[in-house]
């Protein structure tokens, strides 16, 4: 079996926990890619959807599948996403497709996180992907050195401008010990917009793709 296949077993088996007659927030990247199809096969039982992307919203309307402005409802249930990393506390990386931003913004409002990924994404320390920072695009210097002094290698992602018009700064080289303060740490830092760690809302539930099925950890 591919990985792309696990990622799809992962992402059709979130259908599961869609709660019907309710908006379903939903996240950014291949395996949500395959989330959205899934959706799209019971449009008519759901009220909506709020993006996490350009690309995203793309998709779901191209599906039929009605995209709200976030600022337009109270909350909502379910949010389902991919991770770039995932450990045991369900803490993440995020960001590897530069939707990092809006991806905790939808996140941050949703009742439940549910992360869908490939058996690949599971790690016992966060920081072998590069730790995606989106940055104020005059302050990538300045944060850049700041970033050194945590003990990373940060290289400005070329040619990238994320949605809200930022760049992003890819931390190599990290052994996060601690997400919960090295999240925090990097908020800290003047000129960043967010960074992809998912610590302080780690998911909920990780729905876990592989060749003998789909593994749900609660
Ligand atoms: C988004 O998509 C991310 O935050 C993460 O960067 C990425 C996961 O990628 P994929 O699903 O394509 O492996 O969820």
């Amino acid at each position: 079996m591919t990985q792309d296949e696990m990622k799809k077993n992962a992402a059709w088996a979130a259908l599961e926990y869609i709660p019907r007659n309710t908006v379903v927030g939903v996240g950014t990247g291949s395996t949500v890619n395959h989330f959205i199809d899934a959706l799209a096969s019971i449009k008519h039982e759901i009220s909506g959807a709020v993006s996490s992307s350009v690309q995203s919203t793309e998709k779901l309307i191209a599906l039929g599948i009605p995209v709200l402005d976030l600022n337009s409802i109270d909350s909502f249930s379910v949010y389902v996403d991919g991770a770039d990393e995932i450990n045991a506390q369900k803490h993440m990386i995020k960001g590897g497709g530069a939707a990092l931003t809006r991806e905790k913004i939808v996140a941050a409002v949703a009742e439940t996180f549910i992360c869908i990924v490939d058996a690949s994404k599971q790690v016992d320390v966060l920081g072998k992907f590069p730790l995606p920072v989106e940055v104020i695009p005059m302050a990538s210097r300045s944060v850049s050195g700041e970033l050194a002094k945590l003990g990373g290698r940060p290289v400005l992602r070329a040619g990238v401008t994320t949605d809200n018009g930022n760049v992003i700064i890819d931390v190599h080289d990290l052994q996060i010990i601690d997400p919960l303060m090295l999240e925090q740490q990097i908020n800290n830092i003047v000129g960043v917009v967010t960074n992809g760690i998912f610590a302080h809302r780690p998911a909920n539930m990780v729905l876990v793709g592989s060749a003998d099925g789909t593994k749900v950890i609660k």
